[in-house]
């Protein structure tokens, strides 16, 4: 979902644009989520013109690492499939005047569509932080090297443990995906992000001032973007829970769409939320892929708990924007997956970060930096090797020292405003779509 829900809305923004949008949806997809979602968006915006590509194609070698999730045998299972996308891209009248790809698609799809002549953008799902990394890495790395700390031209040095951990194997599929894209960045008219200048400014300035890597095509800050417009008059579904709860006073606590946490830990967090006095609303996953998630919530979480009047646990999806947005919800426990950044941004709501790998403890860094919260950087995550549980006691004083800092209060809401600026009429990401759009019709 961190991948799609990016797509989603900038398909939407475009289309309420009055582009015409053909999105390109792969069938099967790994979760119930993304099926759900991609239905929505093609009844609420019928305007936009569904394809389907058609997986043929299914990687699952067992040696391959990281063998165990289905996310990425399924991302290398539609690289492999490159070779249909020609049929389909010219089958379209009119003809596309530009085709936006996923990064974890660039070096598969960029060759094939400049062959077609067709020119070709690449949204980037995480943070332009996250970018100057990618882009850089590929010059840097030789094969079977580890990576130590790196020091990217323009930007502050990236400690070795903030790197995400599989770039640490060179043999993982992770890794090797991640090289052969960042090489093809070279490739496309313009990279798209989904953040704003203000929240990183040293990095989109670092990128298009060709610091990072000379030659780099425009990156462009676009965010945050909107999420998709229900039909009118339908109304979002707040909890009516939450609708009953004071002003500010709820954390909300999700480790994004793939992220699943131990029986141990989950016990503690419930443990935590419990010490910490504050009302919250907890969305609890086990597996990795939602439609395997079977277990029901009282098998996960201690007695008592779901029963007790401060707090809600909900087993599988919440709309995360509208209860970020809700004005009831004070503070977000997340793992800083870069979508769920940003909405806390837009949202003023302040971030208690407890990354767990991948870009996270990048976008933790940026959590910290930009004064959106705290990151809790002594906490690993169990599973990971050498880490322990993190103990309810200190998950719960983390939290109640966080809901009570009024400096971080204060710097969350600069933050928001900052992000509404930017994405508003005439802000610089506002500004940053319009001229593609413009480009596009021109
Ligand atoms: Br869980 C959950 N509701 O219950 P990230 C997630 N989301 O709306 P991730 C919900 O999924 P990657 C839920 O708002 C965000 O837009 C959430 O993306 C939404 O993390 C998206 O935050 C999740 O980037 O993706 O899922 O870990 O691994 O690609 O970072």
């Amino acid at each position: 979902m961190g991948h799609l829900t990016p797509f989603l809305r900038l398909a939407s923004t475009l289309a309420s644009h009055g582009c015409r949008v053909t999105f390109i949806a792969i069938h099967p997809t790994v979760s119930s989520a993304e099926s759900v979602h991609l239905s929505a968006l093609f009844s609420n915006y019928p305007q936009i013109h569904p394809l389907e590509f058609p997986l043929i194609d299914h990687f699952d070698a067992m040696d391959a690492k990281p063998a165990h999730d289905p996310f990425y045998l399924h991302c290398e299972s539609i690289r492999r499939s490159a070779h249909l996308l020609p049929p389909l891209l010219t089958s379209l009248s009119p003809p596309l005047s530009s085709f936006i790809v996923d990064i974890s698609l660039a070096s598969a799809f960029l060759p094939i569509a400049n062959k077609l002549n067709l020119p070709t953008y690449i949204l980037f799902t995480s943070s332009a932080t996250m970018l100057t990394l990618f882009a850089y890495l590929p010059g840097l790395i030789a094969d079977d090297k580890r990576i130590d700390d790196v020091a990217i031209p323009g930007m502050q040095p990236l400690p070795a443990s903030m790197i995400p951990p599989a770039l640490h194997d060179s043999t993982n599929l992770f890794t090797k995906q991640f090289i052969e894209n960042g090489r093809a960045l070279l490739q496309a008219k313009a990279i798209l992000v989904n953040t704003f200048e203000s929240l990183e400014a040293d990095a989109v300035s670092a990128l298009n001032g060709g610091a990072v890597v000379r030659g780099l095509p425009p990156v462009v800050a676009i965010g945050p973007l909107q999420q998709p417009a229900r039909p009118s008059g339908r109304p979002g579904h707040t909890f009516p829970w939450l609708d009953a709860q004071p002003p500010r006073s709820v954390v909300y606590v999700s480790f994004g769409s793939r992220t699943a946490l131990s029986r141990a830990q989950i016990k503690e967090l419930g443990v935590g939320l419990e010490r910490s006095g504050c009302r919250f609303l907890w969305v609890v996953k086990r597996k990795i892929v939602d439609r395997e998630d079977g277990e029901g919530l009282e098998e996960l979480v201690s007695d008592g708990l779901l029963e007790w009047g401060r707090g809600l646990v909900v087993k599988g999806w919440v709309d995360q924007n509208e209860v970020l947005g809700h004005g009831a919800v004070g503070a977000f426990v997340s793992h800083c997956g870069w979508n769920s950044v940003v909405e806390a941004a837009a949202c003023g709501v302040r971030v208690l970060a407890w990354p767990r790998g991948a870009d996270q403890r990048v976008n933790a860094s940026l959590v910290e930096r930009s004064g959106l919260g705290v990151w809790a950087r002594e906490w690993g995550w169990d599973g990971e090797e050498g880490v322990e549980v993190v103990w309810g006691e200190e998950i719960g004083q983390r939290v109640r020292e966080l809901m009570g800092d009024t400096h971080v209060g204060e710097s969350v809401a600069r933050v928001r405003e900052e992000a509404l600026r930017a994405s508003g009429m005439g802000g610089s990401s506002y500004k940053g779509l319009a001229d593609l759009i413009e480009k596009w019709s021109s």
